[in-house]
């Protein structure tokens, strides 16, 4: 057995995974011949210490980049399987400050609460966007929060789309851990600290990349996000990654940088998208270049 097929035999299927899937047939079975399809992953995943989760470590990511990729694929006419750590940036909501739902609430005669002009004003095309694609079904939301519920949603999903729509798009921007604690290993209940200084063995988890690219979609077209903080270190990851899994595009960028400047790597070349100072000023977000350019290339890959 593969490493990544003990993986799955090892730690179990999240709770509602059999309803996810039926949600992602249906899906893409209406989307199939309408729209292009994308899946687009977002947020970090958690490693739980304990099966009864008190502590866990977690993968940084906000969840803006997966969300922001979403709204602009959505804009360009893909149906978008959103999957995203629960609780982190979704689409369109995270245009509103929750801080201020209160202060931007008036009451009106009858008692009702309604938002201020202002308010409203700020909120009236952000909502009409979400009600438009809310009435053509064109984004399915699925949540994860361990590594392990990311990795079966992640497979489930991959093999949905090549079955059913093989031409789609995968997007990997979420941040996965490349450490876990295996099932057998893991305590079962809250460890506790009178018995000393705790040290803790992380596994390495096995390269899902690899299988993904080979075994669950083959014919999808893959785009993986790689990041960095060692600016040394970035293009010569990202080129390796490629060589080593032979997928389509590398997104590389640094934790520092990435909200201006990402780079391209594919197996011919590697070219920097950076915001330009009026684009910056114009606060034009960097997702939108990047989902232009990825959207040109997933086209030029559907025609042949
Ligand atoms: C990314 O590199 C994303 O662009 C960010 C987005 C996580 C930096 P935010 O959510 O940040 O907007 O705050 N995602 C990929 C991270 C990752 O785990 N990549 C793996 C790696 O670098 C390969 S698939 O080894």
């Amino acid at each position: 057995m593969d490493e990544w097929e003990q993986y799955f035999a090892e730690n179990p299927a999240p709770r509602g995974y059999d309803i996810s899937c039926a949600q992602l047939e249906a899906f893409c079975q209406v989307h199939v011949n309408r729209n292009p399809i994308a899946l687009v992953t977002s947020g970090g995943t958690t490693v739980p210490f304990e099966r009864n989760t008190v502590r866990f470590v977690d993968n940084f990511s906000a969840g803006t980049r997966g969300a922001a990729s979403t709204e602009y694929f959505l804009s360009h006419g893909y149906a978008v399987i959103f999957l995203h750590r629960d609780k982190s940036v979704t689409p369109f909501l995270r245009h509103l400050d929750p801080r201020f739902l209160l202060d931007a609430l008036q009451e009106v005669p009858g008692g009702l609460l309604q938002l201020s002009s202002i308010h409203s004003a700020q909120v009236h095309p952000i909502w009409q966007d979400y009600q438009r694609v809310k009435s053509e079904s064109r984004i399915l939301w699925l949540t994860f929060t361990t590594l392990s519920d990311y990795l079966w949603l992640l497979r489930a999903t991959t093999q949905c789309l090549q079955q059913r729509a093989p031409k789609a798009l995968l997007y990997l921007a979420a941040a996965v851990s490349d450490f876990y604690i295996p099932q057998d290993k893991m305590a079962e209940h809250k460890i506790q600290s009178a018995s000393g200084p705790l040290t803790v063995t992380l596994h390495l988890v096995p390269k899902m990349l690899s299988p993904l690219v080979s075994v669950w979609g083959p014919e999808l077209f893959v785009v993986s996000f790689k990041l960095e903080t060692d600016e040394k270190k970035l293009i010569e990851k990202a080129t390796e990654s490629l060589r080593k899994y032979k997928h389509d595009l590398v997104i590389g960028n640094l934790l520092q940088t990435r909200r201006e400047e990402v780079t391209f790597v594919t197996e011919k070349e590697s070219s920097l998208l950076r915001l330009m100072e009026h684009q910056k000023a114009e606060k034009t977000e960097i997702e939108k270049l990047i989902v232009e350019e990825v959207v040109s290339r997933h086209k030029n890959f559907i025609k042949y």
